[in-house]
């Protein structure tokens, strides 16, 4: 972006000036990115430290359950790391300076005379952080109507803390737009991870029920602080073996670990499972009408109850990709969801089903990314009430960008849960630097119109849309069993803005990249704005080097290298081009994908001269010479994208590299290395790409590789 090109110019100078007068803050210490977001470092400013060590004095709890246990453990931890200096715990409030910290019950009973705000509102995880100022106690209140709750008003305050905001003065309450704030992980039973970039699975079967690996605590810390309260913890492609007797015991004893955190465990299971388990009671089916599968399927949901009383339910892939589903025997997706719904309702759990991929029973659509839409919309309202479907944020498969899923604005009658990637499947892996949140945001206010304008996803998914009791969203997890996580430092981002976004999806990815990396890195004013302006671009330039112009897939079957010429070809799915057009026509007059989103949408889709150019390609077939209103052609637009988006990695790096002074040497290098790779895999996806196509539309190379990218065009042919 060229705007972006001015600032690391301005970056420079500015960097160039304040090293000369002497004015940068010293490297913090080395650090391994463990503790990701929550290192409580000492506050580095006197005044704001002598202000808040006279703010919490000390810690009264009311309560001692097990997540009252932690929560107050996490305080603890918190204000003595940040405030340099132990904050005991005391039996009763000072006259000033006591933290008091409890579900409201409990904590009218440990202080009688004190006036609570009311919280009636604030529903089961809702919280209230207030500064007390009267003349029998000044101090600060953190309570809930629960202890989940309260639990969430610590890491709440904590952040405060952490983010450099004022702790006096409170009068603040906070409750999550989404009910249910899961994590799915794609975890084999094997410890491989599926699409995973970060070494092993964190869950060490081996050693599971009896030894408990310290890092699930850990791990469900994390969780807690941004408000996750469901982790998924197997693969969707699921091994029958998950609901054995042998690995409940096991996924039980992780349910323990993580349950005073306020997580709920839920697996995915396999459909065939009835006749994949070697079990005693193995069947020949795995037919949703036969009641025998019923029968086996409640009788697994008792084992599971016996021992995780409060399991969250269960995830399937069904009938895509290979895996077993009711339409090899001839059902509906209903059939099979409903009769695990039914199996489950009992003991209060429920199904989430996914739509990724599927097709209907009777109808073989070509155009793949028509066909759930075609799979679930006619069977709106004919689910069980404990049944959710679950898209991918887009029709395809987790692309760089992607239209809104049609389903999001075709199911008033059916709770829907939304999915989407933490890990970066097609985002370049642990190698290229992309911070999500910006995709997530773009999908959480794409307007479906399903009840007018203003019906956004978010709305859909958050149940306010309709009046939903059931609501959720899904990130499938880059966490793994290397030391910082992710497999690499910035990859935290997107863990801790998946969290943030699913508690309130109205907060801006700015404000989310802020926070992160003051808790991660620095507060300085100067190193934040030019690492939230390296976050902020690093999105729509892996857009415009991966995937430019709504292109819908352009990468090998490991989702990573580019493959165009793998993808091209004829009469498949993805014809992308040929020697004379590029695009994908889903026009009216085309596969007629666009009459799956609301009138409005399809009439804009519909037309070359209102589809966003985002997602242009992804709907209209063109020729390379089309004329958009960039002043380029389309295939001169192709190109200025995959340039200008590789310049920006170039932009970006020239950014970080200034910013050595603001980070601990061991994380700068790291990063630095990082950083080097990405722009490499970059130029890569560029030179590939257009050389590609290149050789099918024989145009000539438009002069402003040169002019404006001071680049030669990757062969020789065709220049102008
Ligand atoms: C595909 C992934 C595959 C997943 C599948 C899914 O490559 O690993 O199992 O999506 O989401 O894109 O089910």
């Amino acid at each position: 972006m060229s705007c972006m090109f001015k600032f690391t110019r301005i970056t420079i100078t500015l960097i160039a000036i304040a090293g000369f007068l002497g004015i940068l803050t010293s490297p913090a210490q080395a650090e391994d990115g463990y503790d990701l977001w929550l290192r409580y470092r000492l506050i580095d400013n006197a005044e704001r430290l002598k202000n808040h060590q006279q703010t919490a004095v000390s810690i009264v709890a009311a309560g001692d359950s097990p997540t009252m246990t932690v929560a107050v453990e996490e305080l603890h931890r918190g204000l003595s790391g940040l405030l340099g200096q132990d904050i005991p715990r005391k039996d009763a409030p000072a006259k000033t300076g006591s933290i008091l910290v409890g579900a409201a019950p409990a904590l009218q009973k440990l202080a009688p005379n004190l006036k609570l705000p009311d919280i009636t509102a604030l529903g089961p995880e809702g919280y209230s952080l207030q500064s007390i100022n009267s003349d029998s106690f000044k101090g600060t209140v953190i309570t809930a109507n629960t202890d989940a709750g309260v639990l969430y008003g610590v890491f709440g305050f904590l952040r405060r803390i952490q983010t450099h905001q004022p702790i006096d003065n409170l009068d603040i309450k906070q409750t999550p737009r989404i009910q249910r704030r899961m994590l799915n992980h794609w975890d084999n039973l094997s410890r491989s991870v599926e699409k995973g970039y970060a070494g092993k699975s964190i869950w060490i079967w081996d050693e599971l029920p009896g030894k408990r690996d310290p890092r699930y605590r850990d791990y469900a810390r994390a969780n807690a602080s941004v408000g996750i309260n469901a982790v998924v913890i197997h693969n969707v492609n699921a091994d029958p073996k998950i609901v054995s007797d042998e690995y409940i015991a096991k996924w039980a004893a992780l349910a323990e670990e993580l349950r005073p955190y306020n997580i709920k465990v839920y697996t995915t299971v396999n459909f065939g499972s009835p006749m994949l388990f070697d079990g005693p009671n193995k069947l020949d089916t795995a037919d949703p009408r036969d009641p025998r599968v019923s029968d086996w399927w409640k009788e697994r949901f008792n084992a599971i109850y016996a021992q995780v009383p409060d399991f969250g339910g269960v995830l399937v892939k069904a009938d895509t990709e290979g895996r077993p589903g009711p339409q090899q025997f001839n059902r509906e997706f209903t059939d099979g969801a409903n009769m695990l719904a039914e199996a489950i309702a009992p003991h209060g759990g429920i199904v989430i089903w996914r739509a990724f991929r599927n097709k209907a029973l009777t109808n073989n659509e070509p155009d793949v990314v028509k066909r759930p839409y075609l799979a679930y919309a006619p069977f709106d309202g004919q689910f069980a009430d404990n049944v959710v479907i679950q898209p991918k944020y887009g029709p395809s498969d987790f692309q760089p960008r992607e239209p809104a899923h049609p389903l999001f604005g075709a199911m008033p009658n059916t709770p829907l849960f939304l999915e989407v990637e933490i890990t970066q499947e097609y985002l370049g892996r642990d190698l290229h630097h992309v911070y999500i949140a910006p995709l997530w945001k773009e999908i959480l206010t794409f307007d479906t119109f399903a009840r007018g304008r203003g019906s956004s996803v978010a709305k859909v998914i958050d149940g306010s849309l309709y009046g939903r009791n059931i609501s959720g969203i899904a990130g499938v997890a880059n966490v793994g069993s290397d030391r910082n996580w992710c497999g690499y430092d910035f990859g935290q981002a997107n863990w801790y803005a998946f969290g943030r976004l699913a508690w309130d999806h109205q907060l801006s990815s700015e404000q989310i990249a802020d926070e992160w990396l003051k808790m991660t890195f620095s507060h300085d004013p100067h190193f934040i704005a030019v690492a939230r302006a390296i976050m902020m671009e690093s999105w729509p330039a892996a857009v415009s080097y991966l995937r430019p112009l709504g292109f819908t897939i352009l990468s090998a079957y490991n989702h990573y290298e580019p493959a165009p010429k793998y993808r091209n070809f004829k009469g498949g799915d993805y014809n992308i081009a040929d020697k004379d057009t590029v695009g994908v026509d889903r026009t009216l007059k085309g596969s007629g994908a666009v009459t799956q989103y609301n009138q409005h949408l399809t009439d804009l889709l519909d037309n070359v001269d209102t589809c966003p150019l985002k997602y242009f390609l992804w709907f209209h077939r063109v020729s390379w010479n089309f004329p958009l209103p960039t002043g380029r052609t389309v295939w001169e637009e192709i190109v200025w994208q995959f340039y200008d988006g590789v310049r920006t990695v170039e932009d970006m790096n020239n950014m970080w590299a200034t910013l050595k002074p603001y980070v601990d040497a061991e994380r700068f290098d790291r990063i630095s290395n990082k950083r080097a790779g990405h722009l490499e895999h970059a130029r890569k996806w560029r030179d590939t790409c257009v050389s590609y196509f290149q050789s099918l539309n024989e145009l000539p190379w438009p002069d402003f590789i040169e002019s404006e990218f001071h680049q030669k065009p990757p062969t020789s042919k065709s220049k102008k």
